[in-house]
């Protein structure tokens, strides 16, 4: 045992080859960033997902959902990545081929200095037309709530996936890849039950990987992992590194 880490863990991280890591809402919770399946915490606890995260919903109401984007770009602002995000970069240092997969909007992993990061669900941080899809750089014009789009005039909103949009296809072909052929699988902070998202971890069981999972609840993937961490990523996964390589 290394601080309290599993040695077969340990051994079984320092040996992967392929290694692919899914991660949610959780892995940034200890950065200030809400989640959203949280009981009293997370924001389908005080939010109704149908209200704010569906296209219907910004057709209904732009402003609405504008404004509780530009809530949340706040919140995101303000925040740092933690340990669990450095923690993986270090991983990604150490490992042959890492592939890192995230649900998260907040781009907290590129700020923890993982590079080439999986976006299943988008970016915050980006806006795209309504109409058209065509992604705006820059910060738009803020006269009006939401803003315009500079070729055809449609409201802007942001570029994530909301529910019953289908995922940017490359990253999910990419993610997909990634989870049939890796020798190790971690799903960290993450709820799973969110789709295809949460098949990712079942694929890569099915494709023969150990699948880890590191979360301070138990979900549906709990009963299913080969190994699983229950407490916070933040804690948990720099003691991981520290024990997969001792040395560093
Ligand atoms: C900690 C911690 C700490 C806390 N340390 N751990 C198959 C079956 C059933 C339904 C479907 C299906 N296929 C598709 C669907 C429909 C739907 C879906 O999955 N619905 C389910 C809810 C039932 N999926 C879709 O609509 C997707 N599109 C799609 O599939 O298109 C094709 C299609 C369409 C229609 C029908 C069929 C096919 C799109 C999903 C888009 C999700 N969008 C959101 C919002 C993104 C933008 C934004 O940020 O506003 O993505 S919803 C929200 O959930 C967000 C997240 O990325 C996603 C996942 O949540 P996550 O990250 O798991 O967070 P939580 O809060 O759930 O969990 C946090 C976990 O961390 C918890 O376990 C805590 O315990 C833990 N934790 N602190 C470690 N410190």
């Amino acid at each position: 045992m290394s601080g309290g880490i599993d040695a077969r863990l340990a051994g079984a991280v320092r040996r992967a080859q392929r290694v692919a890591v899914l991660t949610g809402a959780g892995i940034s919770a200890e950065s200030g960033i809400p989640t959203f399946r949280d009981a009293q915490t997370g924001l389908w606890a005080r939010f109704r997902p149908e209200e704010l995260a569906t296209p219907e919903a910004f057709e209904r109401d732009p402003r609405l959902v504008w404004d509780w984007y530009e809530w949340r770009r706040g919140l995101v602002a303000a925040a740092a990545p933690n340990a669990g995000h450095r923690a993986l970069a270090r991983m990604q240092a150490r490992v042959g081929r890492f592939t890192l997969i995230t649900q998260n909007v907040d781009g907290l992993h590129q700020r923890g200095g993982v590079t080439d990061v999986v976006e299943l669900h988008g970016n915050i941080h980006r806006n795209k037309c309504f109409a058209e899809g065509v992604v705006c750089e820059g910060r738009p014009d803020e006269g009006e709530r939401p803003p315009r789009c500079p070729r055809c005039g449609a409201p802007l909103r942001p570029d994530v996936v909301w529910f019953g949009e289908s995922l940017p296809a490359a990253a999910l072909a990419r993610a997909e890849a990634a989870a049939r052929d890796c020798d190790l699988f971690f799903s960290i902070g993450t709820s799973a039950a969110v789709y295809p998202a949460a098949q990712l971890p079942v694929t890569a069981l099915q494709s023969g990987a150990i699948l880890v999972e590191v979360n301070k609840d138990p979900t549906p993937l709990t009963r299913l992992a080969t190994f699983s961490l229950l407490g916070p990523a933040g804690d948990l996964l720099p003691r991981l590194v520290g024990a997969a390589w001792p040395a560093e």
